[in-house]
């Protein structure tokens, strides 16, 4: 049975969208599918977040989910918080989301089921900007758009 997952993004910007997660198994890759309105066309930095805790917005979703406490990284590479999504791309025409990943997982005592996805204003430079917040956050800046990761049905 695939595990599914639906985040709802939203902020104080004008930016929304809706993500879903999905995974065939526990040792199974996650599928990160949707779409995202409202982006200024570029990258944009793409997080799980710690905390699933919206109350004031985004900010109290926290850092970057990171049990390992390690450097901010990049998708790719072997040393990264397990929430380092990475960008998402957006054009005139808006923004799709596509990714696999194999770090991040939807059940087991590191599921991201519960935290927070977060979408950014600028582009996450994957720790490689020699800025002092790109080993930790990448310096992807504010925080557009957010919402919990929550278990969807099949
Ligand atoms: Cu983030
Ligand atoms: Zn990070």
């Amino acid at each position: 049975m695939p595990i599914v997952a639906k985040c709802v993004l939203k902020g104080d910007a004008n930016v929304s969208g809706v993500i879903t997660l999905t995974q065939d198994g526990a040792d199974k890759e996650v599928k990160v599918t949707g779409e995202i309105t409202g982006l200024a066309a570029g990258e944009h930095g793409f997080h799980v977040h710690e905390f699933g805790d919206n109350s004031n917005g985004c900010t109290s979703a926290g850092a970057h989910y990171n049990p390992d406490k390690v450097d901010h990284a990049g998708p790719e590479d072997a040393v990264r918080h397990v929430g380092d999504l990475g960008n998402v791309v957006a054009d005139e025409a808006g923004c799709k989301v596509d990714i696999t990943d194999k770090v991040i997982t939807l059940t087991g005592e590191r599921s991201i089921i519960g935290r927070t996805l977060v979408v950014h204003a600028d582009k996450d430079d994957l720790g490689r900007g020699g800025h002092e917040l790109s080993k930790t956050t990448g310096n992807a800046g504010g925080r557009l758009a957010c919402g919990v990761i929550g278990i969807a049905k099949c």
